[in-house]
């Protein structure tokens, strides 16, 4: 099985896969796209004309929340149970959706659109709120993962849009130790904190500056 990560030269959509992969320490390369100069010529290439697309043996596979979702139930880092499982994804798809607000907020910012730019970065605040509410209650007290007595990819998933967000969203994870606990523990696992420390500098398409 190989697998081929096609994405823009950002993290947004194309961290949670990373952090997933790197997490169930299987091997992959990965294409990163230069978001303004390589990828009007690339579109064509992608059956579905988005990224992020995971190449599984060659066949495109899109939609973020669904590549996390195989790799996670592929690799036996997912929950059995059809129920739990989908309100695990239930979950990860409400965090998943602030991640286009977020864009809207980044694309308004190089548009110099202040009123929208504020507006949506309201929009990103209001709704990391509520999904952050719900997510910590989604955590075990034995455990101390997302309604699974072991780490799945949902957990792997939100911590790494949680590391993106909790320099961006002032005192997002304030009244959330239990997601504090696990952004911490992804954060340590070994091919994370590598990646940590290798990965590019955030694009300036996405820096926090003055949003
Ligand atoms: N629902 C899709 C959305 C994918 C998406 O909007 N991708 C953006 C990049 S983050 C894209 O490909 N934009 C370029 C385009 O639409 O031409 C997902 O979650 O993967």
């Amino acid at each position: 099985m190989t697998y081929r990560l096609l994405y823009l030269n950002i993290r947004a959509r194309g961290e949670p896969i990373r952090w997933v992969l790197r997490a169930l320490e299987v091997e992959f390369e990965e294409e990163r796209i230069d978001m303004f100069s390589e990828w009007g010529a690339k579109k064509q290439d992608f059956k579905w004309g988005q990224t992020p697309v995971l190449e599984v043996d060659g066949e495109q596979l899109g939609q973020t929340t669904v590549i996390c979702r195989y790799l996670g139930e592929k690799h036996n880092m997912a929950v059995e149970d059809p129920w739990i499982a989908s309100r695990l994804q239930e979950a990860a798809e409400y965090l998943h959706d602030v991640s286009t607000l977020a864009a809207f907020a980044f694309y308004f910012r190089i548009k110099n659109d202040e009123e929208q730019k504020e507006f949506f970065m309201g929009r990103v605040r209001e709704r990391a709120a509520v999904v952050v509410k719900n997510l910590e209650n989604l955590v075990t007290d034995e455990a101390g993962w997302l309604l699974s007595p072991k780490m799945t990819w949902v957990d792997v998933f939100t911590a790494a849009y949680l590391d993106q967000y909790v320099d961006m969203i002032d005192g997002l994870l304030e009244e959330a130790p239990k997601l504090q606990e696990i952004l911490g523990r992804v954060r340590s696992l070994p091919a994370i904190q590598e990646w940590i420390e290798a990965r590019p500098p955030l694009h300036e398409f996405e820096t926090n500056e003055g949003l």
